[in-house]
């Protein structure tokens, strides 16, 4: 029988990778919004990650006619009150890099002491088909922002990132584990339930 296919509506190398590790047992095929040819801009212009995620996966289910899951995702500084949260992927700007956003964080923190660098990283992914929004999944991983940039693993603020319980940067720490523990893998988790009770509806 042909697999369920599911369109994975990200921008995100880093976020796409992770996904297709985290949800490889379930019996779906993941297509990518190149597979598809969708390469529309999507103007995220919600307040909160859930907002955002649902624009992300119904915008691309309704020109698409394909089942769709998008992730909106961020980092949570308390020492800046929240901030960067929605707008994570462009703090340094509109168009700003990974490695800008690092170090504009750093600057951000720099008289800030290790005991207030605390953090966590969120994430919210929602389940879409072109008639309705079927549901949302969501994850936290709680953690403490670094004084420098440390290892290669990951993307976006991994580098900086030291979850709870560890003393490395998600950078350092190996994806198999950053794959079990982080915000997304709790969110893929439970959306992974989602996902089956919806299938199973299908076949
Ligand atoms: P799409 O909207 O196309 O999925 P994006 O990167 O713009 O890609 P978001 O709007 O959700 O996605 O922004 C998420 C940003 O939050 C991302 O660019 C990183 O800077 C940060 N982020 C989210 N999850 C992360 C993770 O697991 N590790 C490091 N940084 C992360």
């Amino acid at each position: 029988m042909e697999k369920v296919k599911l369109v994975v509506a990200t921008t995100n190398k880093g976020k796409l990778k992770e996904i297709r590790v985290v949800l490889k047992n379930l019996p779906i095929e993941l297509l990518t919004l190149e597979d598809i040819g969708f390469n529309e801009g999507i103007v995220e212009d919600k307040d909160s990650f859930e907002g955002n995620a649902i624009v992300k996966a119904t915008v691309v289910a309704k020109k698409s006619n394909y089942f769709v899951m998008a992730d909106d995702s961020g980092l949570e500084v308390d020492a800046l009150d929240g901030a960067p949260g929605i707008y994570s992927a462009r703090y340094a700007g509109e168009g700003a890099d990974d490695k800008k956003n690092n170090i504009k964080l750093l600057e951000e923190l720099a008289s800030i002491p290790k005991e207030k660098r605390t953090a966590r990283f969120r994430c919210v992914i929602a389940l879409a088909t072109p008639s309705e929004v079927i549901g949302t999944a969501d994850g936290v991983c709680e953690g403490s922002i670094d004084f420098k940039e440390e290892g290669q693993n990951g993307f976006g603020y991994d580098s900086l990132f030291i979850p709870e319980g560890y003393d490395q940067t998600f950078g350092c720490i190996e994806s198999e584990i950053k794959n079990k523990i982080s915000h997304r893998a709790q969110a893929l988790k439970k959306l992974a339930q989602l996902v089956q009770k919806k299938i199973s509806k299908l076949v």
